[in-house]
């Protein structure tokens, strides 16, 4: 549970319940050294000598040498455990999580008296709120403490409330770092690093007594008793040391208690439950008949893998991934992390920080399609600070302008390359890929003076850099060097098995993204057209994509083999999702190439690589295949070690296994479905473009598409019934269905270009579906007003 800053997991026990809690700005480390390597820029040239001589391997030695430090760890804030004292053996156990209302309920009866707890997470109050009660008058009896493998200390506030006391590590080495000998470091001379935090808890009660001491608070004879969390740390900005000139963390956790318990409990309760239905409710999805099915999570889930049908155990996924994102990042708050903000390890895999390389985008990939555009603010906030710190990491290690992200992250806000296999670490094309989410949050809402003001400076600098950053190769070709496909090896024609080598298919992509994001929305602004003329320029002169002798999108420069051909990543098919270089309706031999690549792929991998293929799959329109992904992505597992290759799929309480837990998965997996039931990035929106003959039929409310649409889609026998457009800034909508609908005065056959600016083609060429859908096309033209809603029917 969450409410984007604060989190909470409920385990549900009976006698000794843990709730485990975090705080989503509670890190180790602090500012961070923008230039931890200054030698890094000279070895630039030597670098791109080796690759031009084809001496992948010296060029691979060099580029460890231009790498920095280490991001630090989203790190735990602690636990609540709730000890009852029972006599006697529970009876009818249940426990929920409700995602209507974001409500958890854990009841169990013993010798006669039945006994409650609620838990929810206020974003609202800012406070954790747990209600313990029991059927029988006076037969509460708990002690409620507080813990944290952080240093932190307990004590008293008052009769009724307990406070926890802590400090982040100053520095935690992430945890794929065996060697080091002091992995923690608590300690920074200098009180910089290493940031406060403070967990209080309140007990409010009618009856019964409630006292406190160091061991936590104590409650007896009670009937009913709410306990009110609110926790608070000294981060205070990523340039700010958080020790020494952090925020009072104390006055915070306080002033949120304050204000909450002054609340009574249904006021808490209502308030947060209104607040996160205002976003939970604006989409629902029905697939087929939903089932009476009343089993628990864990077996419906074991059913479900081993091949029972059950669509609306596939809806629920899909609505659970907009619940998760929703309890984990909230506007004015940091993004939702590789675990979301659910995290118990000091040493979390991979830091739980954000990687770039694809990690941090998946987990916003829907968020703007599944209707939640406000949420998507955190990452956009993150990107304008990164664009300071990647500055001078342009600057340090390329002396180039602009800014420019390598492949991890975190609240700090670290930019430079890790240290570690250059497969990963040197990537400097993190910032182009961010980028396409400042786009994307302006065409699905058209906000030109976020365009203006926040989104195209940050999306021009990105390019200014790309543009630094692109050199020629012996035929005049623009191309990255070095480069990576992260984080594949391949095979050259000697034998050498490498990372680093020149222009991969991902860079280009990426650039040529950015570069056409930026003419567009310089157009849109009408600014800097000799600047805009210089990128058509040198986007022409990209290295292009490449079909490989075996039909396949080329990963690489050359037609190598890789090391793993059925690696975890498809870095090379970013054209095709999420980007929009390759569709089936614009570039059809690149779509096949693409579908080759898949093929030989093939479909395991982690949870999110699953997760990344149902959206690919989506975007090929192969709603069969796509759906075979969703049905692998929720194969029960209970595999908790890193598995990178064949581990993917999902834990009884319907989070991602990478293995191990890791958010991304469920992002990606709720994506993915919007992906096959709407897509609006080709010129047109598309109704139900991959629907999987499972899905036969079914109903979706408020589904996003560019341009400020809202869609709601009626489909049976596997064909579209009704279709409801909801336009907010107005403008034609052209819409693509695979039957024909029945024209009125506003909804017309499709003709000529479609004359909406937000589906302005980018290939150069109008959309050709009939040419090459293998089912039959409809395009309808309908005049839209500002405001309106239209119910267009088939025939
Ligand atoms: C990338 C992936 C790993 C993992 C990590 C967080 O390095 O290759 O599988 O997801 O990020």
């Amino acid at each position: 549970m969450g409410n984007g800053r604060l989190g909470a997991m409920v385990f549900g026990r009976v006698e000794e319940e843990l709730i485990q809690l975090n705080e989503e700005t509670l890190w180790s480390g602090g500012p961070v050294n923008t230039n931890p390597n200054p030698l890094a820029v000279s070895y630039l040239p030597e670098i791109r000598k080796a690759l031009m001589a084809e001496n992948y391997e010296a060029a691979e030695k060099l580029a460890s040498k231009m790498q920095g430090l280490f991001t630090e760890s989203y790190e735990p804030l602690g636990d609540l455990i709730i000890k009852q004292t029972l006599s006697g053996e529970p009876v009818d156990y249940y426990r929920d999580l409700d995602i209507s209302n974001a409500v958890s309920t854990t009841r169990f009866t013993v010798d006669g008296v039945a006994y409650r707890r609620e838990v929810f997470v206020s974003a609202p109050d800012q406070v954790i709120v747990v209600r313990l009660s029991a059927s029988k008058k006076n037969a509460l009896n708990f002690t409620a403490k507080t813990q944290s493998p952080l240093f932190a200390k307990n004590s008293v506030i008052s009769t009724s409330e307990i406070v926890m006391k802590g400090q982040a590590p100053s520095h935690t080495v992430p945890s794929y770092m065996q060697s080091m000998e002091i992995p923690v470091v608590y300690n920074d001379p200098s009180h910089c690093k290493g940031m406060r935090f403070e967990l209080r808890v309140k007990a409010m009660s009618e009856d019964g007594k409630i006292t406190t001491d160091d061991s936590g608070l104590h409650v007896t004879d009670a009937t009913e008793v709410v306990l009110y969390l609110s926790a608070a740390t000294s981060y205070n900005g990523f340039e700010r040391c958080p020790d020494e000139d952090g925020k009072d963390e104390s006055k915070l956790a306080e002033n949120y208690l304050k204000g909450a318990s002054a609340k009574s409990y249904d006021k808490l309760k209502q308030d947060h439950i209104t607040d996160y239905q205002q976003y939970f409710n604006r989409v629902s999805l029905t697939l087929n008949t939903p089932s009476s099915l009343n089993i628990p999570l864990d077996e419906r889930l074991e059913l479900y893998t081993k091949g029972a049908k059950d669509t609306g155990l596939e809806a629920l996924y899909f609505q659970f991934g907009r619940y998760l994102l929703i309890s984990s990042s909230r506007p004015g708050g940091i993004p939702a992390n590789l675990q979301g903000i659910w995290n118990n390890h000091v040493r979390p895999p991979w830091s739980s920080n954000y990687t770039t390389n694809i990690n941090a985008e998946m987990n916003y990939w829907m968020v703007e399609t599944a209707n939640l555009s406000e949420l998507h603010t955190p990452l956009l906030d993150l990107i304008q600070r990164l664009a300071i710190t990647g500055k001078a990491a342009a600057e340090n290690y390329y002396n180039a302008p602009g800014w420019t992200v390598h492949h991890n992250t975190d609240i700090w806000a670290t930019t430079s390359p890790m240290s570690g296999s250059p497969s990963w670490a040197n990537w400097p094309v993190g910032g182009a890929w961010l980028c396409l989410h400042l786009w994307e949050h302006y065409q699905f809402n058209g906000d030109k003076k976020y365009l203006s003001e926040i989104a195209y400076p940050l999306m021009k600098d990105a390019a200014l850099f790309c543009k630094a950053w692109l050199i020629e190769d012996k035929n005049g070709r623009l191309v990255t060097a070095p480069s990576t496909s992260p984080e594949n090896f391949f095979i050259t024609e000697s034998g050498y098995k490498g990372s680093v080598s020149v222009a991969t298919t991902m860079d280009m992509s990426l650039i040529w993204d950015l570069f056409t994001n930026v003419i567009l929305a310089s157009e849109v602004l009408g600014v800097d057209a000799e600047f805009r003329n210089e990128l058509i320029e040198k986007k022409a002169k990209l290295f292009p994509l490449q079909i490989g002798k075996k039909g396949n999108l080329q990963e690489w420069y050359k037609d190598w083999e890789d090391v793993e051909p059925q690696h975890r990543h498809i870095s090379h098919l970013y054209g095709l999702f999420p980007g929009r270089q390759i569709t089936p309706f614009t570039t059809p031999q690149f779509a096949n190439a693409a579908k080759k690549t898949l093929e030989l792929r093939g479909d395991g991998g982690t949870g999110w690589s699953k997760g990344w293929k149902i959206n690919v799959w989506a975007r090929l329109h192969d709603g069969n295949h796509a759906h075979k992904l969703i049905r692998e992505q929720l194969t029960l597992t209970g595999v908790e070690g890193t598995n990178y290759a064949n581990g993917g799929g999902t834990y009884p309480n319907l989070l991602d296994a990478h293995p191990p837990f890791q958010i991304d998965g469920n992002f990606g997996g709720t994506s993915g479905m919007t992906e096959m039931l709407l897509q609006s990035h080709d010129g047109v929106i598309h109704v139900l473009p991959a629907l999987p003959d499972e899905w036969a039929s079914g109903k979706v409310i408020g589904l996003k598409a560019r341009g400020g649409f809202t869609l709601d889609i009626e489909w049976r026998d596997g064909k579209v019934t009704a279709v409801k457009v909801k336009s907010a800034l107005g403008g034609t909508c052209r819409i693509l269905v695979h039957e024909p609908l029945r024209t009125t005065s506003s909804l017309v056959k499709a003709k000529g270009e479609n004359k909406n600016v937000f589906y302005k083609p980018v290939q150069g060429q109008a959309v050709t579906p009939s040419a090459a859908s293998t089912k039959p096309a409809y395009q309808y033209d309908l005049t839209t007003v500002a405001g309106m809603e239209y119910t267009l029917r088939g025939k």
